[in-house]
């Protein structure tokens, strides 16, 4: 008997799909739910499968065609009698050809059963000689001095793992420094983004509603787990006098408002920072532990970070060194703009060597924001405020403005965090910025 295979209902407001890919050709034989066709609506991808197993008879539909629910995309003989008419030039009977049809689909699903159960028996196979590797690997003898089972169990190296390249295959440290150089290397740059923490049912405490993180939190959350299991934080904090440098902000407002900017300090920071990271040029290099090399890079572009509405975005300035404040201004604005806009650009969030969060907008003392790897440092920047400091034996009142450094400990040792944070405090006191 031949059946009609039509695009059944999909789905509400769907009546239409596309034909991506058929999957079958005249004269082939499909099982019950077998994959006929690849179909594409407005809202999906999805597979047609056939509710009738039999041999494909003619197919209705081509590549590309729009088919509507219920319309036919092709026949299938079921082999079963019917009024299918003998075609012309045929030499079997229909008798004969409808039971080659019902042999043929039996022999089918003969065929496949056979081969999940082959499938199982190789499964339970393979299952057992993992268990007998194991068994066999958890007993094997190993010939190792006390001292490098030691060094093993610290680097957490399975010593049975370890190649021995000794007389009788003895385990040397070096076979197990090796065997942990290959492993870290073979894991690259990658770090497990993982949580093992079991929540507790907080329902059980009142109402509670669960949402998926959107794709900027998801980033942000992996890249800073990433970046805090990975680089070992220091935290370097100091003060800048900023009394004299507001007088100058002040001054030069006007000026650059004229070009489309805002002179904010962080404009200020921006081309002080990029002074610095010149003079202490590894604040501004990248870290190649694996094959243990430092990168220095020949420019300097900073990012910045940017509080949106859909979370921190941080965008990158780049040659920061070779632009003027009032230049740094103007891009800063726009960036920060087009970060809240939407409107920023993947490849302008990426190839910072540095970057500068700050929060002083907002307010607070003091906080210490996570180096972004690649990079070795972030400077963290809080409010400015009116202080009392004592000067030549009296108490003045100055605006301080609270500083931290953030930095991989792996590159940068305190002596040196300490030094590039006082060169940008002096940097800001001093005015140098008129100098540049
Ligand atoms: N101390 C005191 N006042 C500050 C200040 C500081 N450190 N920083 C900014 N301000 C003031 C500005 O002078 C401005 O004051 P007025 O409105 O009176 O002129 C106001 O705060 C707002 O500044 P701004 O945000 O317009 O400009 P900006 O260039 O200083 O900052 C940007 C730009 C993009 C850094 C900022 O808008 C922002 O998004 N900050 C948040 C960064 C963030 O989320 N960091 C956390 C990330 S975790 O690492």
């Amino acid at each position: 008997m031949i059946k009609e295979i039509k695009l059944p209902e999909i789905a509400d407001n769907i009546d239409v799909a596309t034909v991506v890919s058929i999957h079958v050709s005249v004269g082939d034989t499909v099982l019950q739910d077998e994959s006929i066709a690849e179909m594409e609506s407005d809202k999906a991808v999805f597979d047609l499968p056939t509710d009738t197993p039999g041999t494909i008879k003619e197919i209705k539909v081509k590549e590309g065609d729009e088919v509507k629910v219920g319309q036919v995309v092709l026949t299938v003989d079921t082999g079963d009698g019917g009024e299918e008419k003998e075609e012309k030039g045929e030499e079997k009977s229909e008798t004969e050809e409808k039971d080659e049809v019902k042999a043929e689909v039996k022999e089918k699903i003969e065929v496949e059963e056979k081969a999940k159960d082959k499938e199982k028996e190789v499964e339970a196979e393979e299952e057992e000689e993992d268990k007998e590797e194991e068994r066999k690997s958890s007993k094997k003898e190993v010939a190792a001095s006390p001292s490098v089972r030691r060094l093993a169990r610290e680097l957490g190296v399975e010593i049975h793992k370890v190649e021995g390249t000794g007389p009788y295959n003895r385990i040397s440290s070096e076979d197990v420094k090796a065997h942990a150089k290959s492993i870290i290397q073979q894991s690259g740059d990658k770090v497990t983004v993982k949580d093992d923490y079991e929540l507790p049912d907080f329902s059980k405490y009142g109402d509670i509603e669960r949402q998926p993180m959107d794709k900027i939190r998801k980033i942000t959350a992996e890249n800073m787990t990433a970046s805090w299991q990975t680089i070992p934080h220091v935290f370097q904090f100091d003060k800048a006098d900023v009394t004299n440098l507001e007088t100058f902000r002040k001054k030069y407002e006007k000026v650059v408002e004229k070009e489309g900017g805002k002179l904010t300090v962080t404009a200020i920071l921006l081309k002080i920072t990029a002074k610095a990271l010149e003079k202490f040029p590894k604040f501004n290099a990248s870290l190649d532990f694996n094959n243990k090399e430092i990168i220095y890079k020949k420019y300097i572009h900073m990012g910045v970070a940017v509080d949106t509405e859909r979370g921190l975005l941080v965008p990158v300035i780049r040659d920061v060194n070779k632009k003027t404040i009032t230049e740094l201004s103007v891009e800063l604005g726009e960036m920060a703009e087009k970060a809240r806009n939407k409107k920023i650009m993947p490849d302008e969030l990426q190839g910072g060597n540095f970057a500068i969060s700050n929060l002083g907008g907002i307010g607070g003392t003091g906080f210490t924001p996570i180096v972004y790897r690649p990079n070795v440092a972030i400077l963290g920047v809080s409010r400015s405020s009116t202080e009392p400091v004592f000067i030549n034996g009296e108490f003045k009142p100055r605006m301080m403005l609270p500083l931290s450094l953030s930095y991989d400990h792996r590159l940068i040792d305190g002596a040196e965090a300490a030094r590039f944070l006082r060169w940008i405090c002096e940097a800001l006191e001093n005015s140098l910025i008129t100098m540049f």
